[in-house]
């Protein structure tokens, strides 16, 4: 950020399911970025003890918080509780990432610079070309059809939709009402990005070089495709104006 943003509180909300294989590692390639960044962990009792390494990482440097829930419900309940916790905060800028360092802490500088002059900075493994390593080819094939999909069927600028490694300025979040928004998985990224865009806050694409996880459980599920396909389906039908009166409303009062 420069200088004149440098009072604007930033943070990145971080979800962990048994990642404490990749945590600390994680951790330090954020603050090697030497970024004005503070980083939050919402752990849903792994059982694997990534709530508390998250909690010793905590002790160990005021600019990392901790955040605990009981039980596995999903990446969108973990973003929930994180989201109001960081707005109850203080917080003006919050940025997400997943915690398998698939998403590049070397994007971060280029999220805060953007977040300069947008009120929304979407990370993608898919804008101008395509970067994404470690996958299959019928992986890569699926992902990029889905968010193909999305993109055409909900009419968004938006090339990875389901890319968890974004930015937004708190009014965004406050302005489309963010506790209502649905999903346990990526559908709650498709929720979260159709609002935005379509309340018509300015937002932008950066790109990303997305690399697998080497370690850990990956998630990826039928029912995480199947709950996408749902909320394409239920946004389409969803009233567009109604986002638009949302943000009227914010900006009159
Ligand atoms: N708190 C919490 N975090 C979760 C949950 N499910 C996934 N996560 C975290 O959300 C992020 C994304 O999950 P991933 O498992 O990497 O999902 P993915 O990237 O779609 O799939 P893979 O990388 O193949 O596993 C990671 O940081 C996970 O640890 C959950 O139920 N609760
Ligand atoms: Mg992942």
């Amino acid at each position: 950020m420069t200088s004149a943003d440098e009072s604007m509180k930033a943070i990145v909300v971080i979800p962990t399911y048994n990642e404490r294989e990749n945590l600390r590692k994680l951790a330090d390639s954020i603050r090697r970025q030497n970024l004005p960044l503070d980083i939050l962990f919402v752990d849903d009792n792994s059982p694997d003890g990534t709530g508390r390494l998250a909690e010793e990482l905590a002790a160990a440097d005021p600019r990392i918080k901790a955040l605990h829930r009981p039980k596995k419900q999903g990446l969108g309940r973990a973003y929930l509780d994180g989201f109001r916790w960081v707005l109850e905060n203080g917080y003006d800028v919050i940025l997400q990432m997943d915690a398998d360092l698939s998403h590049d802490p070397n994007t971060l500088p280029d999220f805060l610079e953007k977040i300069e002059d947008h009120d929304a900075v979407f990370g993608s493994r898919y804008y101008k070309g395509v970067r994404v390593y470690n996958w299959s080819f019928k992986r890569l094939l699926l992902s990029k059809l889905s968010n193909e999909f999305i993109r055409l069927m909900l009419r968004i600028e938006s090339t990875d939709t389901t890319t968890a490694f974004k930015c937004f300025r708190k009014e965004v979040l406050e302005s489309i009402r963010w506790r209502k928004l649905r999903g346990r998985q990526n559908a709650f990224l498709i929720d979260l990005v159709y609002k935005v865009i379509k309340s018509g806050f300015k937002t932008t694409e950066i790109p990303f070089v997305f690399k697998e996880r080497e370690t850990g459980e990956s998630k990826m599920q039928f029912r995480v495709a199947l709950e996408s396909l749902l909320m394409v389906a239920r946004l389409m039908f969803a009233n567009k104006r109604q986002l638009r009166r949302n943000r009227k409303k914010l900006s009159q009062a």
